[in-house]
């Protein structure tokens, strides 16, 4: 089945055709899709508007596409020269399109300031004219503050220059231009009153200043793809935002007329376009290449002008260099996905002789990739070795000579306080749910723990997930693996350094030791222990040092240090305002979990693990039940269902105690029994009845057993008509964040059917999720492993971001989805979270996910 955008993008075609041939002076024309587009260049007016949680994240306003590539963001009217991510913007009250006058229309809104105004953006020559008015002059308090803006991403530019009135200047790679300090009485305050700025008790601010003033400014004259000009009779000014937060970016900026009413900024700005211009084919494959008997195929996103070809070359490279054309597969065309593209596939899988290969369609040549018996086998080892580690808390990290980070947190932690709500959507409530008073410290909790993704907080669903995904891990594959020395008791890791503990085991503990601390001494695990201030939330670099280390103590001044206090109070705050019984469930389930594969390794810490298990089950059995008055604010999500089946499972394998299975099993069965609805997640989905039932699967009696066969049928056809409706043959996701983990899930819980009914599922639907992970999907082919294949990111949104770097081993969440046809993966400009933030709780799928996929292709191979 193909998707209904089909239909819709080739209506927007046609009409852009028709409108092209018309008699009109102006290049840029608005589509059916309500945005600019002329060959090679879009300018969308607030076809995406700002997320209201992470506010400026740069993914909307006014934007630039040009060639493929989104160059420029955050186009409208702003307060400050170089917003940061976390100052205000305009609410977008309403958006108009007028295709008789070729413009779009925007009302904006900032309430606090009483300023409402409006941006026209018109279509004009070969560019547009884009224009602020308002009907009552300017606030006086933002005279010289608001401003147009617009903000090219700077590793787009990276050694490109600029022409200001004709002046050459060379766009800078590294920040280093000047800015003043101004009293914090004249800053606009950023979002939730908070600051990203430690001020060291100065209380002032940064200003910077711009690198670059004038009328006429040409963004990249050199370069085709990249120039954009700007002529204002108004001063244009160009900015370097990176002096004032890492992931700035370059702003060209015009501040509004004070005084008047009607135009008050205007500019002609025009994107280069290119009437020959055709998008280069995006040749998705997997970049770790493939073992000689799964299926080879490769998927090639196309642009709408560029007809499919009826074949394309495998290409051989020898041993002496040489190269030859080993196969010409048919080119099969799929048909347009998202509205923008064109799709195709390239069936090669006849091809099964172990070498060196390279893909050519039309002349375009891709890397090169290799076909061997074992391409999955060590794909894992990074994320288990390397990006792992460099995520664990209160611990010192070191790889050869270099300091991951030092020993982090080691203030830790303080009771959040009620009524309190923060960044990152932490909110406290009226009560604390604990013995400890708003801010009174909880002792006992630096141990254990890992942060959660590219910033420095622990969360309790990472935490209580790892540990009991590392015990499955365990007993599923029996991974002995051994590279990490990890010593808690001088809270030491040492990377590439074998100690005699699989380290698997070691992070099952890890984890335990955390959730153990939380619950003897907090009652439960916290929603999240997190720091405490917006700049700390900002913070880039050694984990070590975003607190000071130092317990806070209130009868000091700030920045005052004796002994292991201080007066900064940059400790962590323990939320723990969404307690509820149901939320209790998961950290015993880790606590069952880990109970059961320490046993042999660190019986103490197991019988404490199954200590606190036990209790807080009996604790809490009762009033966990999903329709318990207590469980009203639960993140007990509809299609988990009772949350208490997870528990008891696990209770149930480490103790053997029947009343724990008696619990679970029928529940299950009774789900398992129910007739499917079309697309039903309770059942189908992950952490739903049948994969919930997988997992459990080996330890059962055969009359659950053949329930659970009974529901694969069903499951498997749901699996395929999801693979069907892309060309990827993966589900595809990425509003807000990109869905890389939902195709690993969803591809992992087909594995698991395959594991235990190899008969009854095409285990190529396993591995189509390892193959968009591994570059098979739109934008690009870039893996997103990093570390992995031949061609893998290069950056990431972790803590050495700073440096425009990846840790191997990580993630990356891959594609974001922008309104209303635009699939996007920079890998040049690591601070978009959505595309870039590699996620410690993907962590153990992706292992269990790549030892599946292995399994998968010695398993075909055996069978040739
Ligand atoms: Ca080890
Ligand atoms: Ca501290």
């Amino acid at each position: 089945m193909k998707p209904l955008f089909t239909t819709l993008a080739a209506t927007a075609a046609i009409t852009t055709i028709v409108a092209c041939s018309g008699t009109s002076e102006q290049s840029l024309k608005i589509n059916d899709l309500e945005y600019f587009e002329d060959r090679g260049v879009n300018v969308l007016v607030y076809s995406n508007d700002y997320n209201g949680m992470f506010c400026d994240e740069k993914e909307a306003a006014v934007e630039i596409i040009m060639r493929g590539v989104r160059i420029a963001t955050g186009g409208g009217v702003r307060l400050m020269n170089t917003p940061e991510q976390w100052d205000i913007y305009p609410k977008l009250i309403e958006r108009t399109v007028d295709r008789d006058n070729q413009t779009i229309e925007l009302v904006l809104d900032y309430a606090d300031y009483n300023f409402k105004p409006t941006v026209k953006v018109t279509a004009k020559d070969k560019g547009v004219l884009m224009t602020v008015f308002v009907d009552k002059p300017v606030p006086e308090n933002l005279v010289g503050k608001a401003g147009m803006n617009i903000e090219f991403f700077p590793a787009t530019y990276f050694g490109k220059t600029w022409l200001m009135d004709g002046q050459p200047n060379i766009l800078p790679r590294h920040p280093a231009s000047a800015t003043e300090m101004h009293p914090n009485s004249e800053k606009i305050t950023q979002i939730y009153g908070l600051s990203t700025f430690d001020d060291r008790g100065r209380d002032e601010f940064i200003v910077p200043l711009p690198i670059s003033t004038g009328h006429q400014l040409v963004m990249a004259p050199e370069d085709d793809n990249l120039r954009v000009s700007f002529k204002s009779e108004g001063e244009l000014m160009l900015f370097d935002g990176r002096n004032l937060s890492n992931n700035g970016t370059f702003v060209v900026r015009t501040l509004l007329e004070g005084g008047k009413t009607g135009k008050v900024a205007e500019w002609y700005m025009e994107p280069a376009a290119d009437p020959n211009w055709t998008r280069k084919p995006n040749i998705g494959f997997s970049q770790v290449g493939y073992t000689p008997w799964q299926k080879k195929v490769a998927v090639v996103e196309l642009d709408k002008n560029d007809p499919v070809a009826a074949t394309a070359k495998i290409v051989k490279v020898a041993a002496d260099g040489s190269q030859s054309v080993v196969l010409e597969p048919k080119v099969e065309e799929w048909g347009v996905y998202y509205n923008r593209y064109n799709y195709a596939r390239i069936d090669f899988s006849a091809l099964t002789d172990i070498g060196l290969y390279y893909i050519e369609y039309k002349g375009e040549k891709t890397n090169i990739f290799p076909i061997a018996e074992s391409v999955y086998a060590d794909k894992w080892q990074a994320s288990l070795d390397v990006w792992l580690p460099g995520q664990m808390d209160h611990m010192e990290v070191k790889e050869a000579y270099h300091i991951i980070h030092g020993r982090s947190n080691m203030d830790d932690a303080l009771q959040a306080p009620v009524n309190y709500s923060q960044q990152d959507g932490y909110s406290q409530g009226p009560v604390t749910n604990t013995k400890y008073k708003s801010f009174e410290r909880i002792p006992n909790l630096t141990v254990g723990g890992w942060y959660d993704a590219g910033d420095f907080d622990i969360q309790g669903g990472t935490v209580t997930g790892l540990t009991m995904q590392f015990a499955h891990l365990w007993e599923l594959f029996g991974l002995k693996h051994d590279q990490t020395y990890i010593d808690q008791r001088t809270q030491f890791v040492g990377l590439h350094r074998p100690d005699g503990v699989p380290d698997v085991i070691q992070q099952v503990e890890h984890g335990v030791l955390n959730v153990i601390a939380q619950v003897e001494n907090i009652g439960f695990v916290a929603q999240g222990i997190v720091q405490p201030t917006m700049w700390q939330y900002a913070h880039i670099g050694d984990g070590a040092t975003q607190t000071d280390g130092k317990r806070y103590d209130s009868s000091l001044k700030p920045y005052e240090v004796r002994g292991d206090h201080s007066g900064t109070r940059d400790d962590r705050l323990a939320f723990t305002g969404n307690f509820s019984p149901a939320n209790t469930m998961p950290d015993i389930a880790a606590l069952a979990a880990a109970a059961r594969v320490l046993k042999d390794f660190n019986p103490e810490v197991a019988e404490r693990a199954l200590r606190n298990a036990k209790s807080q089950w009996d604790k809490y059995f009762e009033t966990a039940a999903p329709d318990h008055p207590a469980n009203k604010r639960s993140r007990n999500w509809d299609y988990q269902g009772d949350l208490r089946i997870m528990p008891a499972i696990e209770l149930w394998r480490t103790t053997g105690d029947k009343k724990y299975l008696d619990f679970f099993r029928p529940i299950l069965l009774n789900q398992l029994s129910q007739k499917p609805a079309a697309t039903d997640r309770a059942l189908f989905g992950n952490g739903g009845a049948v994969a919930r039932a997988l997992e459990v699967y080996p330890y059962m009696d055969d009359e659950f057993k053949a329930a659970v066969k009974a529901a694969i049928p069903a499951f498997v056809e749901q699996a395929q008509k999801t693979a069907e409706q892309t060309p990827y043959g993966v589900p595809i996701f990425g509003r807000g964040w990109g869905g890389t983990e939902i195709a690993m899930n969803w591809a992992y819980n087909n594995y698991l059917v395959w594991k235990y009914f190899p008969d009854m599922i095409d285990p190529e639907l396993v591995l189509n999720g390892m193959h968009f992970m591994f570059g098979r999907h739109p934008y690009s082919n870039v893996s997103f492993v990093t570390g992995q294949g031949v061609n893998h990111k290069k950056v990431a949104y972790g803590s050495h971001r700073a440096f425009y770097n990846a840790v191997a081993g990580g993630i990356a969440p891959g594609l974001m989805m922008f309104k209303p046809d635009f699939l996007e993966h920079k890998d040049d400009y690591p601070f978009l979270w959505g595309e870039n933030e590699c996620c410690t709780r993907n962590i153990p799928t992706y292992i269990s996910f790549a030892l599946g996929c292995e399994e998968i292709t010695q398993w075909m191979s055996k069978k040739k």
